[in-house]
């Protein structure tokens, strides 16, 4: 009985918080994939470069900008207000997405 307690709590205790996800936008080929994600507000952004040259993630409103992430790397942003973000790559502005959180 007092196993199953503990192993109750344990399994309650240390599961990752539901309300604080990770979500993954990977680039390739130019393009952010998914383009257009919705997160709710705390979950963070993971940019992840699988292209042969660096990019940036950047909110056209200024809540965020990775900076250059260079090939094979990755970089997070935490959303923290709701709303609806448009980002673009710096480094090619035709590169462009929408984080939508609630
Ligand atoms: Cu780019």
């Amino acid at each position: 009985m007092r196993l199953l307690v503990s192993l109750a709590f344990a399994l309650v205790c240390c599961t990752v918080p539901a309300f604080a996800a990770n979500v993954t936008v990977s680039i390739q080929n130019m393009k952010f994939a998914p383009a257009s994600i919705s997160v709710a507000t705390g979950d963070t952004v993971v940019f992840v470069n699988r292209d042969s040259v660096a990019h940036t993630a950047t909110a056209q409103n200024g809540t965020f900008n990775t900076g250059e992430i260079a090939p094979g790397r990755k970089a997070s942003v935490k959303i923290a207000k709701a709303g609806s973000i448009a980002f673009f790559c710096q480094v090619h502005p035709p590169m462009r997405g929408t984080v939508r959180a609630k």
